[in-house]
């Protein structure tokens, strides 16, 4: 016997992922999460290929959302992000993903969680992960969602609808601080690093300090064992650090290795979410180097080019291209304060339908 759950399938910005209605998933985690393994790795155990399930087989597309109408006065959906790991046979909520946030409206008006207004649909997302909100704001004329147009974001070929996602006090949202040590700079195991927490708790290092440019191509750098080898010794000092414990299991803090921009960026980076190069950056991984290299004494400021006066546009490069994050930053205290991140996403619906799942996973514990 299987049971049906509805779902549907979105690209939401640069990653995909199997979006739910809470009320169609079972209440208790620990059956939910066993339902969200199976769901998208299969029944028989976790090999990293997820061949028994929907998902991909990568980080970027092994994710779930789970939206429901949120009970807060200040926000309309409430917005659960799990990653499923791959190959690991489990999940985990600890990080939000802004990535997947982008379809979260789309999903909501689809499944008619929200009503779409004329023109534009303006709603905001409470983030369960990191009880933050974002104000999301959805192209619907006629009263639906539109997919395509003009707008286009590194990593994702053609281009389709623009939506903005507001990012409002994210400093802080996992690890409590925006610089959880207290320090722009610390250093560990001899590497100068920035512990920084905007949304996505990021360990930012100078990639020359591991003999390499920071400009490898995602490939060259996955198989750099002893790199990945030398910044896993450092994460897990680093977690500790940044009050996340014993982070060996856990998928942030993620990696960043920054460089020199070269194509009239900020900054340019390459990340490791945490054991695999992302093949651009991560939603608020970009928000929160994006805030570093404006923070002075930051391994990111001391690389990043100057912004132009007045701007606020941070271009993050990264390995597909770039990301723009537009920081609205308080500078009237001795210490930059960043009120607000806002960004640019796109986001498509991909498919919808049932996703069957053994009832023993609903059953039977482990
Ligand atoms: O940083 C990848 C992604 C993400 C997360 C990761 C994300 C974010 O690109 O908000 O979007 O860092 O694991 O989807």
């Amino acid at each position: 016997m299987q049971k049906a759950i509805p779902y549907m399938h979105f690209r939401g910005g640069s990653s995909k992922g199997l979006y739910f209605n809470a009320a169609d998933l079972p209440s208790d985690p620990e059956i939910r999460n066993r339902v969200l393994i199976a769901a998208m790795a299969g029944v028989g155990g976790n090999d990293g290929r997820q061949i028994d399930g929907l998902g991909g087989g990568d980080p970027l597309s092994s994710k779930v959302a789970i939206v429901s109408r949120s009970q807060r006065a200040d926000a309309d959906l409430d917005y659960a992000f799990v990653q499923v790991v791959v190959g690991g046979n489990r999940v985990d909520t600890i990080q939000n993903c802004g990535n997947i946030l982008a379809g979260v409206v789309p999903y909501a008006i689809e499944a008619g969680l929200v009503t779409a207004q004329a023109g534009q649909t303006r709603t905001r997302v409470h983030m369960l992960n990191s009880e933050t909100v974002c104000e999301v704001v959805v192209q619907t004329p006629h009263g639906q969602v539109r997919y395509d147009g003009d707008a286009r974001i590194d990593g994702v070929p053609g281009t389709a609808a623009p939506i903005t996602c507001n990012f409002i006090d994210v400093a802080g949202s996992t690890c409590g601080a925006l610089l959880p040590t207290g320090h722009p700079l610390d250093v560990i195991n001899d590497v100068e690093a920035t512990l920084i927490d905007n949304g996505m708790p990021v360990v930012i290092l100078r990639a020359a300090d591991f003999g390499i440019s920071g400009y490898e191509s995602c490939d060259q750098l996955n198989a750099n064992a002893a790199l990945k080898q030398r910044l896993e010794l450092i994460r897990l000092q680093a977690g500790k650090m940044m009050g996340l414990g014993d982070v060996a299991d856990k998928v942030v803090p993620k990696m960043c290795l920054v460089a020199a921009p070269r194509h009239g960026g900020r900054i340019c980076t390459r990340t490791f979410i945490p054991h695999v190069c992302h093949s651009a950056i991560g939603v608020l991984g970009a928000v929160s180097v994006a805030t570093a290299s404006i923070l002075p004494g930051t391994v990111a400021a001391g690389l990043a080019a100057t912004l132009v006066d007045g701007s606020s546009t941070i271009s993050v490069e990264h390995p597909s291209g770039e990301f723009s994050v537009s920081l609205e930053v308080d500078r009237s205290a001795a210490f930059p304060e960043i009120k607000s991140a806002g960004l640019l996403r796109t986001a498509r619906l991909l498919s919808k339908g049932e996703v069957f799942v053994p009832m023993s996973v609903i059953r039977d514990p482990l």
